[in-house]
Formats: structure tokens, sequence, C-alpha cells
């Protein structure tokens, strides 16, 4: 079975506490947290993860404005030093990956004056002096491709890939977030199977961005292209209402009620789909 988590940054302020409740309840495996270093504190994080029984495989990295991996000069080093200190949190809680896209979410065109080569090389330089440190602390960056209504730069699994390659760092490789994969891969089952030597994590949603089984993804042909390719990490829930700023979901305060209702529909879901691939398997056996 594959283990199945949610992230947090969708609940807006709710306390930590309620969202791991939740999480138990539903029978979910870990939470992802934010990567918010500078507000949130690992020794708190860690003793919800102890008395809710769950783990913290992965960090989601918060790339506003003011993180910009595209940048040079300070900007640039401001990014970088968000994501080493992000690693010490995530060393923490005991997280082994941090989700990084390399440039600011929601700039959705590529600023004036500045080539996109230039542009690459500074991210690229980034995230490797990023990876310097951790590779140091046994985390992995996942480099996210997002959709193009939220970013102009890596907004598809090949150029995911070119970027991993051009950083070429053993502690760098890539994730699947299945909502921006719908919109911008001709055939997410290619696309999971051309990114497989790289790929460390997977974000879940449905075609609208609303929880797993509430669209028209076909999650039977993803669950058995992961299986075949031999993934073993984690399923983690990206949920949220229809949005076109996703982070104005963490403004979003009074959302619990839908938040219970999408966590428990995601896995029982994929926990349901999981089953129904594993008979067909074995069916596959028999015959
Ligand atoms: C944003 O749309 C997203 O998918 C997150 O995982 C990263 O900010
Ligand atoms: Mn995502």
């Amino acid at each position: 079975m594959f283990h199945i988590g949610m992230t947090q940054w969708i609940v807006g302020d709710e306390p930590l506490a309620v969202s791991c409740e939740r999480l138990k309840r539903c029978g979910y495996n870990g939470i992802e947290f934010a990567a918010e270093p500078y507000r949130m504190d690992a020794g708190e994080c860690r003793s919800l993860l102890e008395k809710y029984g769950l783990d913290c495989r992965s960090l989601c990295g918060i790339f506003d404005e003011s993180r910009d991996l595209t940048a040079d000069g300070e900007a640039g080093e401001r990014a970088v030093q968000y994501i080493r200190d992000s690693v010490d949190f995530a060393a923490g809680v005991g997280a082994k990956i941090m989700i990084v896209v390399p440039s600011p979410v929601g700039r959705c065109v590529k600023p004036e004056g500045l080539s996109m080569e230039r542009l690459t090389e500074n991210a690229v330089g980034n995230v490797r002096k990023a990876a310097d440190y951790a590779l140091e602390k046994g985390v992995t960056l996942a480099v996210e491709a997002i959709n193009r209504y939220e970013t102009y730069f890596v907004n598809t699994i090949a150029k995911g890939l070119d970027f991993v390659k051009r950083v070429n760092h053993p502690a760098v490789g890539m994730m699947a977030d299945l909502f921006h994969m719908n919109i911008e891969e001709a055939g997410l089952v290619d696309s999971l199977y051309r990114m497989r030597d790289e790929l460390v994590h997977v974000h879940i949603a449905d075609n609208t961005r609303e929880a797993a089984g509430m669209g028209h993804i076909d999650f039977k042909e993803v669950l058995r292209a992961l299986q075949r390719i031999g993934y073993e990490g984690s399923l983690t829930m990206e949920f949220m209402y229809r949005l076109s700023d996703p982070y104005s979901a963490a403004g979003i305060s009074t959302q619990t009620g839908r938040m219970d209702r999408y966590a428990k529909q995601a896995i029982d879901y994929i926990r349901m789909t999981e089953e129904s691939i594993q008979n067909f398997e074995s069916e596959e056996e028999v015959r």
C-alpha cells in the first residue's frame, strides 16, 4: 500500500492539532508541513506527530515573490537561505524531501529585460547551492513543475527534467503533481514513465484541484503506472477549492468542514482504487 499524506499549507491558519487529528481520523499515514521555518516550531510539530501517530516525509516549499530562485544577488541568496533553513526544519521533523518550485508561484509572465537563459542559469546555480546543504543533511530537493497559469518557468515535466539535468546534483530529484500535469502533459502515464528515474514525490488532486475521485483523472492508470515504475514515496493530497491563486488557500480560515469532506473523500477513493488494481494484478497472475 502506498504511504498517504496530506499537505498542510492548504488549510489556511487552522491549528496544526486540528489538521493532525483529522488526518489520523481519516486513516492517513502522514502530514506534509509547509516549509515555514521562521514561524513554525519543529519541536511542536514533532510532539504532534507523536501524539497523532503520523509521520512527516516531506515539506512543501512556499515560493512567493520574496523567495525567488531565478534572481541573482541578494534576492537569490535569500531564496537559497530559505531552503537551507527549511532543510534544517525538515531534519528537525524527520522529513527527507523538500519541494522546490524554481520560480515564484503566481508569476506567469517572464520578467522583462532578462533572458530565459539568464533566469535559468540563476535558478540552476541557486538550487545547486541549496542542494549542497541539503545533501549534508540527508534531504532531497524535489523540483515541482507547476502549470502555465502559475508560472512562466518550469511548467512541464520535460522542462523539469531538463532543469534537474542541468543542476546535476545527487540531492535533487523531481516530483509529479497530477493537477498541474493534467493541464500540461499530453499523457499522464507517459510522463510518469519518462520521469521514473528522478521521481521522489507525488501530489494528488483531481482535474479541478478538488479531492481525488471528484473529477475525471483516471487514478487507476496513474496508480498502476506508479506501481510499475516502482515508486515507493508518498502520495500526498493537495486539494483545494477552485482558486486561481493557490496560495490564497492559505489565507482562508473557515474551510474546516470542506477539508474534512475532501480529506476523507481523497483517501477513501485512492485506497479503493489501489484495492481494485491489486485485484486486477492478481487476475493477471492467474491467467
Ligand atoms: C502550487 O500550485 C503547488 O502545487 C505546490 O505544491 C507548490 O507551491
Ligand atoms: Mn503541488
